[in-house]
């Protein structure tokens, strides 16, 4: 595998299990596996995800939307073990042929609406409910800025970086020298940014918050990949400094621990169907 005079062949072959830490999951095909039925419960919202970056991109919003008082945005959160292959349910391929999650249904329309992608999804509710996206074209077009830019960088923190520097069977220097480079602008670009701007779009608390901070707050407090060292992410002050405010927030301590299976028992929540479900 780390031949170094590996010559890709004319066709390339899938080779099952050699995907690392997800090689029981990878296939090059799309499409269900089994047929399963996703589960419905009683609210509007009906949310299937796994407490990763991206899922919990989606509950804190909707814990921030329950705590702004708007009772519409009550959801019921279902997990979606993807090291299980949930994720390639006939249910959860209807809703997202992509077998990713965060996947959303909204219940509350005529006809039951699929939104999936998490930066699609913020912005699905943000508009739905007129909350954490400004209204005005200009401050609308830098919160949208700031999602996409999160939704076309993480790829390379968590596809990349955290794939070779943590996930890899092996470790190879290429590419976590080519990754942990880039990985290190993107951390410099919100760096520079936040010196001049309290949050994503100035002193608003918005969606681009939301989505950046699951990934690059993480990373700046040391909870992802344990990378922190590697990356002497406390050169980013301005983002450690954005980071803490936001995880201080009592919507997105709540929000981190929906669909959550590891870590602290007490931190764990596999299911959320109401606010009481918290206490427990
Ligand atoms: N661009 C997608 C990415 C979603 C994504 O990569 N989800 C991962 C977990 S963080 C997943 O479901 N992986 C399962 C798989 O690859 O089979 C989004 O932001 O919603």
């Amino acid at each position: 595998m780390s031949d170094a005079s590996y010559q890709p062949p004319k066709v390339w072959q899938w080779q099952a299990g050699n995907g690392g830490k997800f090689a029981n999951i990878n296939r090059p095909t799309a499409g269900a596996t089994h047929e399963q039925a996703l589960p419905v419960g009683k609210h509007p919202l009906q949310l299937y995800s796994l407490a990763t970056p991206n899922g919990v991109k989606v509950t804190i919003l909707l814990e921030e939307l329950l705590a702004n008082g708007i009772e519409d945005a009550e959801y019921d959160a279902w997990l979606i073990n993807i090291l299980e292959g949930d994720q390639f349910s006939s249910g959860f391929v209807n809703i997202n042929p992509n077998s990713k999650i965060p996947a959303l249904v909204d219940h509350s329309l005529d006809e039951p609406l699929a939104v999936f992608e998490s930066g699609a999804i913020l912005q699905y509710l943000a508009e739905k409910f007129h909350c954490f996206m400004p209204e005005t074209l200009p401050k609308r077009a830098q919160c949208l800025s700031w999602l996409n830019w999160q939704m076309g960088s993480a790829p390379f923190l968590g596809g990349g970086f955290g794939h070779f520097y943590a996930y890899a069977p092996e470790k190879y220097e290429y590419p976590i020298n080519r990754y942990t480079l880039e990985v290190k602008r993107q951390l410099d670009v919100l760096n520079q940014h936040l010196a001049h701007h309290e949050f994503m779009i100035g002193d608003e608390y918005s969606i681009a918050d939301m989505a950046i901070w699951p990934w690059y707050g993480a990373l700046v407090q040391d909870n992802l990949y344990q990378a922190g060292e590697f990356l002497q992410v406390e050169e980013y002050q301005h983002v450690v400094r954005w980071a803490q405010k936001i995880g201080q927030r009592s919507a997105v301590k709540r929000g981190i621990r929906v669909n959550k299976t590891w870590g602290e028992e007490s931190e764990q929540l596999p299911e959320r169907h109401s606010s009481a479900d918290f206490e427990s």
